[in-house]
């Protein structure tokens, strides 16, 4: 074989973060020799981060599993994916018999969101367990967005993004999008899209408890107290409307509430709130001023607003505040996507429910239900409380909740003692090790892939297809696969017998997989070819032979049309959200106790361009260098506490106590310390040899389970609080003979 016929090009989208950056892979002798960034991606243009090259390391990996494995006395033994299925499908109908439906739970993670075949196929095998005890990352993460796009547009994914190529103002809020590439806003190389902003000559401004990368090359950062921001944004809403007057611009006659918003803000003024937010009146004015001005301005905040116990108000009153300056669905302000498989608008079957809340509780502390879902933050004492429903096996799909969920150590108790657990994950980590079983799917570049969710969540509307780039060995499953076997068998347990209905709907998914079920999405939606008699809309085909990818253009002003309301208007001031406004004051304004008790520090969390919550940890490239699991601390605490750059610090919560290397810097304000999540691979009986190397310490052994946005149940990582004294041995001293 000549080296030309040996070697290839293969382009795909990179799977691990929001940002959807194209790849351009080349192979030799089917070995990867390089991947790089696209320069035709119609999207990002060639962008990409060090992250990318991790795709071939978790290929290769020789810790990821490539077969199902069972757990045993003398430790893990390979099993096949036909035993592995039965014995999984009647280890969960034998608990559900005995126990009733509810005593299985669910907990799907971040990456089935990255993944086509698991967004096709794991709504459907969750419903198979017939369970209200059905969690996800969701609730440790967006879900504040979720909730008001549903109380105020009417679906849970119609959520505004920000125009950011044309705007002329954009105030971050507990976003860092220099190291998260982006979030709630799919902008591959954010830092450019932020250059041009100020290269038109307009303003970037972070409000942020840490002075982060996005801070370092805005044109303003502003300290802000952890937790506070629902109050600044209130502010800001009294300079603009109580002060000012609101200027809805083409919404005017489609918007509901504004009087009641108006009188929301009228008491927040920017003096009053001052002191609880550590930002000046002056400042909060200028910010308004700025704001007001621009043509074309825009607010954006993520997660360090919504994991905060205001987190749905920060959401909510962020959309107000896009809105009532007329920058709500307008070139440069907050707009909507209008993908090519359309899961808010499109066909009923090929779609995401709009959302719902409350319709039931959680069994313990009676935490709402929000789009079928409860708050994971319940999933351990679910399992630990005796009594009628209690939890005793779980099926984790893509997620590691021992160290993403807040007091994960409690959690990392409670699994130890279920009945049964099922993990359907590629590694044996810090959640995995306690399942009875592991089901390994194949690994990111043998399945092909198409972003259905963050198309929705992007700055322009492209839409692009990946094929795999590796066919999958016979004994490796994809997760669909996995998930559409499970399913299978459940619904056959159920009903006690095989019915040839059931073989021939099985039969059948099997046979479709993700792509057709993929062609038929596209072909119905907004660009899809059903709409265009002349063969000019899109099909999966027409994807297959454009590898870079589509544009489909700029995003474009389509309310009241695409709202979802069944009044099809902006509910500005739903009731909801206009109560737990009084929480807000009680919590604030009318507070008799001082905010935060003596000789505490209120933690927050922090991420780095070089992780991925906490399973990129494997990657030895991603994890070389000087060890990014420190505590940062402000020079002034330092020195009150009299600790020295570099030493080990002991922190403690009311949950728990980790030890971690201290890092003193004027990065983070005073009064406030700063530590990544998605460390703590210490643990025992897990299967990460690089992981392990760099453990570090789990921010959620010190993060509390009680800490919530009362209203979404939403867990609240920011603020909490901590104590820190210098380690009384070292992190990793021996013991003395
Ligand atoms: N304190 C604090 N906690 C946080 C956060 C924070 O900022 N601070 N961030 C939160 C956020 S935003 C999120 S999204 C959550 C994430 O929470 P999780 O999703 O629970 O955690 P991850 O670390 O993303 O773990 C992903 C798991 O999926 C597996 N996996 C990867 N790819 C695949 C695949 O294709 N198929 C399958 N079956 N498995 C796969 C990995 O091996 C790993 O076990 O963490 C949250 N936790
Ligand atoms: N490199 C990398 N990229 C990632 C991930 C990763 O782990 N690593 N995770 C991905 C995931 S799942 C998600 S959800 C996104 C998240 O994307 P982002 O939300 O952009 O990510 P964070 O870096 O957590 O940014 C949150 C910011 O909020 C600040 N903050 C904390 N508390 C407060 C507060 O009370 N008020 C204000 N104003 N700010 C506060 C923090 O200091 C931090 O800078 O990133 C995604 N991309
Ligand atoms: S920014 Fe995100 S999508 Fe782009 S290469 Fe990095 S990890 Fe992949
Ligand atoms: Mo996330």
């Amino acid at each position: 074989m000549s080296d030309s016929a040996a070697s290839r090009v293969h382009f795909r989208t990179c799977t691990l973060c929001e940002a959807m950056c194209g790849l351009r892979i080349e192979l030799e002798a089917e070995r990867i020799t390089s991947i790089r960034g696209d320069e035709e991606d119609a999207f990002s243009r060639g962008h990409i981060c060090p992250k990318a090259l991790a795709l071939k390391d978790l290929h290769e990996d020789p810790d990821r599993l490539r077969h199902p494995m069972r757990r045993t006395d003398s430790g893990w033994q390979q099993v096949s994916w036909e035993d592995a299925l039965d014995e999984v499908a009647n280890r969960l109908h034998a608990v559900q018999k005995e126990h009733g439906r509810d005593s299985v739970a669910a907990y799907l993670g971040n990456p089935n969101v990255h993944n086509l075949g698991n967004i096709m196929f794991g709504p459907e095998m969750v419903r198979a367990l017939r369970t209200r005890n059905r969690f996800s990352a969701t609730s440790v993460d967006q879900l504040p967005h979720q909730l008001v796009a549903y109380l105020m547009f009417g679906h849970q994914l119609l959520v505004p993004i920000p125009d950011i190529d044309r705007t002329r103002y954009m105030l971050v809020m507990g976003a860092n999008p220099l190291a998260s590439n982006g979030s709630l806003m799919t902008a591959p190389d954010v830092r450019n899209r932020l250059r041009a902003i100020q290269q038109r000559g307009g303003r970037v401004v972070v409000v942020d408890p840490r002075r982060t990368e996005t801070a370092r090359i805005a044109d303003a950062h502003v300290f802000i107290r952890p937790g506070t921001d629902a109050l600044l944004l209130l502010a800001l809403l009294h300079v603009a409307v109580v002060e000012g007057s609101p200027r809805v611009g083409h919404l005017a006659a489609h918007v509901d509430g504004l009087d009641a918003v108006r009188e929301l803000a009228r008491d927040f003024t920017p003096e009053r709130v001052a002191p609880h937010t550590g930002v000046p009146a002056e400042t909060v004015r200028s910010l308004a001023r700025d704001f007001l001005a621009a043509e074309g301005a825009v607010c954006y905040g993520r997660m360090g607003l919504s994991t905060q116990p205001f987190g749905s108000l920060c959401q909510w009153l962020i959309n107000v505040l896009n809105a009532v300056t007329g920058n709500l669905d307008r070139e440069g302000g907050a707009m909507f996507t209008l993908p090519a498989f359309d899961i808010i608008g499109g066909p009923k079957a090929l779609g995401l429910g709009r959302g719902s809340i409350g319709r039931w509780k959680s069994r313990v502390r009676g935490l709402p239900e929000f789009g079928g879902e409860l708050p994971v933050a319940a999933l351990a004492e679910e399992i630990l409380t005796p009594g009628e429903g209690r939890v005793r096996a779980l099926v984790t799909l893509a997620g590691n909740p021992v160290l993403s969920t807040p007091n994960g150590a409690q959690l990392d108790r409670a699994l130890a003692g279920l009945d049964f657990m099922v993990s359907i994950d590629p590694y044996l980590n810090e959640t995995t090790r306690h399942a009875h079983l592991i089901l390994p799917p194949v690994s990111p570049l043998e399945r092909s892939h198409y972003d259905i969710a963050f198309h929705v969540l992007a700055v322009r509307n492209t839409a692009k297809y990946s094929p795999a780039l590796y066919e999958p060995g016979p004994d490796a499953r994809h997760d669909w696969q996995i998930l559409l076997g499970l399913q299978h068998r459940l619904e056959v347990l159920r009903k006690g017998r095989k019915s040839l209905r059931a073989a021939l709907k099985y039969q059948a998914l099997s046979r479709l997989g993700p792509e057709r079920l993929l062609d038929v999405g596209l072909r119905m939606g907004p660009h899809g070819a059903r709409f265009h008699p002349l063969k000019q809309g899109l099909t999966l085909a027409k994807l297959r032979e454009a590898p870079h990818g589509v544009d489909l253009g700029p995003l474009k002003p389509c309310l009241p049309q695409r709202l979802q309301t069944k009044t099809r208007r902006i509910h500005l001031a739903p009731e909801l959200l206009v109560a737990d406004v009084k929480r807000l004051r009680e919590r604030f304004l009318d507070a008799a106790a001082p905010e935060v008790a003596k000789g505490e520090l209120l933690l927050i969390g922090r991420r780095h361009l070089r992780d991925n919550n906490s399973w990129l940890h494997n990657v030895p490239g991603l994890v070389k260098g000087k060890p990014r699991c420190t505590l940062m601390v402000h020079p002034e605490d330092a020195t009150r506490l009299g600790l020295t750059d570099g030493e080990d610090v002991t922190v403690t919560s009311r949950v728990g106590e980790v030890t971690v290397p201290v890092a003193v810097t004027d990065d983070v304000m005073p009064g406030v310390v700063s530590l990544p999540h998605g460390y703590g691979h210490g643990r025992q009986g897990t299967r990460m040899q690089v992981a392990t190397t760099s453990a570090g310490a789990s921010i959620n052994d010190l993060t509390d389970e009680r800490a919530l946005d009362a209203l979404s149940g939403n867990a609240a990582f920011s603020g909490t609080p901590v104590r820190v004294k210098r380690a009384e041995a070292p992190a990793h001293a021996t013991p003395a003979a």
